[in-house]
């Protein structure tokens, strides 16, 4: 039976959103999308969106002041969706997913299959959750602000129209929000590719100091607590460092560990070809993620990491 979001909330009066812990662009778009389509066709209804903080780069999104970041006690919603993620992911929102009278649950990851609402609409092959909010709305409903926050969560999710899981409807529907006007090389410049000047004098560093191991077909960056100081680098400064690490030239997997607490180190893995699995890697340190980006931590010295991680790397060479 095909999903239909309009009936699944008819007659609720109160209706709650939320994403994921520490929220992505596709994430973020995708909240907000929703939230400003539900208030179009159901506007007698209380509509929320609760996530965490977003990163200072979404500024200036539309209604990015709608999202409600504290996480305040309320009464029970009649109906909550959950967008991009499971509900083990929601963070302080699980309250209110614990007490709604229905769950819904709209997301495009694969580890997600099943689903884990009293209805569920999850697409694995789609590029984004945005995409698959777009596909669900009335068209006569979308305006700018709504294209807007679609496209945002696209293009993050997408890496600006460039990864594998962007299709050709992807594009098609890419263009068809263009259209609505809104300043999208602004939209990108700012959500994706700005970082401040501290953050790029820290990643330049990351990357005077980055080592190649294998063969020069891993590259691994190193920030620990001492180097972050020197810059006053915050976690946020890390954002697109590993990224910055795997756009090098016959580099096939980039490593970049930083220190999230004393002793504790996170470390971020990408593959830019299919022949190293950094889901693998991380897994045999407890973490996880996708075949070609994925996350674990380890507590200990940075060394110890980067050699235990080199280790795992080379059982699949
Ligand atoms: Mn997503």
């Amino acid at each position: 039976m095909a999903f239909d979001l309009k009936s699944e909330l008819e007659g609720a009066g109160r209706i709650g959103i939320t994403g994921h812990i520490k929220p992505d662009g596709d994430c973020i778009g995708s909240c907000l999308a929703c939230f400003c389509y539900i208030k179009k066709l159901f506007p007698e209804a209380v509509t929320e969106v609760f996530l965490e903080e977003p990163g200072h780069f979404f500024a200036s999104i539309p209604e990015r002041d709608k999202i409600i970041t504290d996480f305040p006690d309320r009464p029970e919603f009649d109906v909550f969706i959950i967008c991009d993620t499971n509900r083990e992911r929601t963070g302080a929102a699980i309250k209110y997913i614990e007490s709604a009278h229905k769950v819904l649950n709209i997301d495009h990851h694969i580890s997600n299959m099943n689903g884990s609402g009293d209805v569920n609409h999850v697409i694995p092959g789609m590029s984004s959750c945005a995409e698959i909010l777009y596909d669900l709305m009335d068209k006569a409903l979308v305006d700018k602000e709504i294209a807007e926050l679609i496209y945002l969560g696209i293009v993050h999710d997408t890496g600006v129209f460039r990864f594998s899981n962007t299709s050709p409807e992807t594009m098609k529907k890419g263009g068809e929000l263009i259209a609505y006007g809104f300043d999208f090389p602004m939209l990108i410049d700012t959500t994706f590719y700005l970082k401040t000047f501290v953050q790029n004098r820290f990643q330049a560093q990351i990357m005077l100091d980055a080592k190649r191991y294998c063969d020069d077909l891993v590259i691994v960056g190193v920030a620990d607590k001492a180097l972050m100081n020197v810059f006053g680098a915050t976690k946020d400064d890390t954002d697109g460092a590993v990224n910055g690490l795997r756009n090098t030239a016959g580099v096939e997997c980039a490593v970049f560990i930083y220190e999230k607490e004393d002793g504790l180190f996170k470390g971020s893995l990408r593959a830019s070809t299919d022949r190293i699995n950094v889901a693998v890697v991380a897994e045999s340190f407890g973490g996880g993620g996708h075949v070609r980006a994925a996350g674990c931590e380890y507590r200990g010295t940075k060394e110890d990491m980067v050699d235990k991680l080199l280790k795992e790397i080379k059982k699949q060479l």
